[in-house]
């Protein structure tokens, strides 16, 4: 695997039950995977030398982010390596400008948008779209990086002007009225086979995905069966071996409209390590190596995701000291650490919590019961303090 992130990390530790190894390729030692894999490669995923000597040998190569470069994927196909997924389903999530014109081409819901040439084509935009811009670079943004709500047309060119001036491709997107965000995850083997895991929403904060509910509460059943599908679709058409995220908005006015797609486990689908049958960094594998997919069936009514995210000032308190009163007072919640140092806003580590039986993900009241503990955990973890005040040593 190319990266040596908590994505690849996961993948690691699913990699073990089917009896294989993961080697990565991992920019220091320190890396969360590189922790945690006995067959670690420090490198640049920039490096041509680098890639071939993590490749020699591997069943398959895969990644745990979208940046290598592409004409290096091309060069590793040349090379005989089995790359998962193949270089032309992973410029669909390498660069927003070719999944765009390719979304658009597949007839998928997508929000308007447009390439830049010159400065002048996003006063061009404005003119046509007439509400508020979006400006994303085409490639290398993730977590809200590369992406710029603008405030006013003056905002969206000069970011626009400062972006072409350093030669960085640039689109631009009209902001969507959402009733929120959801993501379709699936997976796909290069046998053809599909497989969905529910629908699930995602709650964002400055543009980083800080919770999700899985499944999707009170979603209709047309948008609900429309977004499998299309996941399933786009799996299919791009050619993606391996988890695709399929990230949607929701538009006030209950449409569907794809956001962004990753080629590679993604957070909406962490849920699945506690609360699904088959976890996606387990599927990811299957998928990956081409054996049978797993089921995707959800194991609780609904599974609450909630991101350790690292605090402004991380907490005196150690996190071996945390984890240690966490589990003392929800000895339910299931927590998955990086091993990454805390750095503001970093993402550290994530927490589960499903909801008992016989609840329903429709049921507000149940749904924000689980959503408090997860994201009370989750608090506690980050900063050290609980979001009720309980004292730790008084109880
Ligand atoms: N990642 C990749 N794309 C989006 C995300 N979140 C994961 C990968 C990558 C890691 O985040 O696992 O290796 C990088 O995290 P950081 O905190 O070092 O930037």
């Amino acid at each position: 695997m190319i990266g040596g992130g908590q994505l690849a990390r996961m993948t690691h530790q699913a990699a073990i039950a089917l009896g294989q190894t993961l080697r990565v390729l991992a920019a220091s030692p320190e890396d969360p995977a590189a922790q945690v894999s006995p067959d670690v490669v420090i490198g640049a995923h920039t490096d041509a030398d680098a890639l071939a000597r993590v490749a020699e040998g591997a069943a398959a190569l895969t990644f745990d982010h979208e940046h290598v470069p592409t004409e290096l994927l091309a060069a590793l196909v040349d090379a005989g390596v089995n790359v998962a997924p193949p270089p032309q389903a992973l410029i669909h999530a390498q660069d927003k400008v070719v999944m765009r014109r390719r979304l658009e081409e597949l007839g998928a819901p997508i929000p308007r948008f447009a390439e830049v040439a010159e400065p002048s084509d996003v006063d061009a935009f404005a003119a046509r779209i007439d509400g508020p811009i979006v400006v994303k670079t085409a490639r290398g943004g993730y977590d809200g990086r590369g992406v710029t709500l603008a405030a006013d047309l003056a905002e969206a060119r000069a970011v626009t002007e400062r972006y072409l001036a350093d030669g960085t491709a640039v689109l631009l997107e009209e902001r969507v009225d959402m009733r929120r965000e959801l993501s379709a995850l699936v997976a796909r083997s290069p046998f053809g086979q599909g497989a969905a895991w529910p629908v699930v929403q995602s709650v964002q904060r400055d543009g980083i995905c800080v919770e999700v509910i899985a499944p999707a509460p009170n979603l209709d059943d047309d948008l609900r069966g429309a977004a499998e599908q299309l996941g399933l679709r786009l799996a299919g058409e791009l050619g993606v071996v391996g988890v695709l995220a399929v990230e949607l908005f929701e538009t006030v006015d209950g449409t569907l409209l794809v956001n962004e797609l990753a080629m590679r486990p993604h957070n909406t689908g962490h849920w699945t390590m506690n609360g699904a049958v088959t976890s996606q960094f387990e599927q990811h594998l299957r998928a990956v190596l081409d054996y049978p997919l797993g089921a995707t069936a959800p194991i609780a009514p609904v599974t609450v995701m909630a991101n350790v995210l690292g605090a402004a000032h991380a907490p005196e308190m150690g996190m071996d000291e945390r984890l240690h009163h966490l589990f003392a007072r929800l000895p339910e919640a299931k927590v998955h650490l990086y091993g990454k140092s805390e750095r503001p806003g970093r993402k550290i580590g994530h927490v589960n919590v499903l909801g008992a039986a016989g609840g329903s993900v429709d049921d507000a009241a149940y749904v924000a019961e689980v959503r408090e503990r997860a994201v009370r955990a989750a608090h506690w973890l980050s900063h050290g303090e609980w979001t009720d005040g309980w004292d730790e040593h008084g109880a």
